[in-house]
């Protein structure tokens, strides 16, 4: 049935090399982004996902921190980013982020995941303070920390290499990085949404300069705004290839643009074909990448459950104080609990895992009904 679906979707062949575990090249992605079939291009992207994950679906009892907003790039697709000096703009004290870490001791949670702006003035010391308040506070907590854009500026207030900064970081705390500030390596899109931010080439050396230290990291693409099929698939082609190398990558998240209060508010949001797309796409065409985030909090909780059967095996977290989309429109809540995400991927038809940061099954909710 599924079979026949696929090839008058005209998609036969890419069916056969996906069932032969043949990988995909950049015409086959192409071709899958532009087709109007979503229930072919699911099927397609479900083999992948059962193949590599079966029933499984990962969520994290984690909590994000922001620690600042205020940012020297100011990129046109953000809503978060402000000017030092700017109403909205703020910075945490080591004391309020210790603060933070605190509040929430009573909670199960595994992971802390915090991320800011490329801030003008904070010091390389304050960066280190922040990772070892964390572990003092929560000594057993994994701290994912400081995409690949904010590793690259702290190298350069550290006036170290970014491998020497990596490994400072590290003693400190660090223990992984975020996939955030990857947006399209397209410098294209680059030059006309973030001119100022680190180049996609160099976000991919950083991201590999961690691999080989033995640090893992996440990657994104920020998709939805002016890029083309193209644009989207060389970006995939690009984290493939680092990947090939090193091996270091965890999850691929696409990360659905809102438009809101940026300066590029003309644009619409994304569309849920749209979102199922970028998902199915990247793990049709991602072969060598283990996981594939439905990041609920950009989605919403309803589309990253139906995603689950559309490539997806992770929904991220409880996340809770959410503020990189919420500033940009985001109409989804602050927190999910733990409950709720085991109910909503049940309810999707697999099996909820609690993952640790690093892919560590922590519990499985097979027949219990917690
Ligand atoms: O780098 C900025 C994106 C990223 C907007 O690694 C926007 O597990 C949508 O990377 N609309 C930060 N997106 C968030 C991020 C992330 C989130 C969750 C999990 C992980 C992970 C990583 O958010 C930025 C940028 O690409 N972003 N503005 C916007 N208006």
């Amino acid at each position: 049935m599924e079979e026949q679906l696929i090839t008058a979707a005209g998609l036969g062949d890419i069916l056969d090399k996906i069932k032969n575990s043949e990988r995909l090249d950049p015409a086959d992605a192409l071709r899958l982004y532009e087709t109007d079939n979503i229930l072919a291009l699911g099927f397609l992207a479900n083999i992948v996902r059962e193949r590599k994950n079966g029933d499984k679906a990962y969520f994290i009892y984690n909590q994000h921190i922001n620690y600042s907003n205020i940012c020297t790039n100011l990129c046109k697709f953000c809503a978060f980013g402000k000017e030092k000096g700017a109403e909205q703009a703020y910075e945490m004290s080591i004391d309020e982020i210790r603060r933070k870490v605190e509040e929430r001791l009573d909670e199960p949670i595994t992971e802390i995941h915090m991320v800011g702006g490329l801030h003008p003035d904070l010091p390389f010391s304050y960066y280190i303070e922040a990772l070892k308040v964390i572990k003092k506070v929560r000594p057993e907590v994994h701290i994912q920390a400081f995409t690949c854009v904010e590793i690259a500026h702290l190298a350069e207030i550290n006036g170290k290499s970014v491998h020497d900064t990596l490994l400072e970081l590290q003693k400190a705390g660090l223990g992984s990085i975020p996939g955030g500030g990857a947006e399209v390596f397209s410098p294209r899109i680059r030059a006309l949404t973030c001119e100022k931010k680190l180049s996609g080439e160099d976000w991919l050396k950083v991201a590999g300069i961690a691999h080989r230290l033995g640090i893992k990291t996440n990657a994104t693409m920020l998709y939805g705004h002016i890029e083309t099929s193209e644009e989207r698939v060389e970006h995939l082609a690009a984290l493939r290839q680092v990947q090939d190398e090193t091996g270091g990558f965890m999850t691929f998240i696409p990360l659905a643009f809102h438009p809101r209060n940026t300066e590029m508010s003309d644009l619409s949001r994304t569309s849920g074909i749209d979102d199922l797309k970028n998902i199915a796409v990247a793990r049709c065409f991602l072969d060598n990448f283990p996981h594939i985030k439905a990041y609920w909090v950009m989605i919403g909780e309803k589309l990253a459950q139906i995603a689950l059967s559309f490539g997806a095996d992770d929904m991220d977290g409880t996340v809770k104080e959410e503020l990189i989309t919420h500033m940009a429109g985001a109409e989804t809540g602050q927190m999910l609990t733990s409950n709720k995400l085991v109910a909503l991927i049940k309810e999707a038809g697999r099996v909820p895992v609690e993952r640790d940061t690093l892919y560590k099954e922590l519990r499985r909710y097979q027949d219990d009904c917690r």
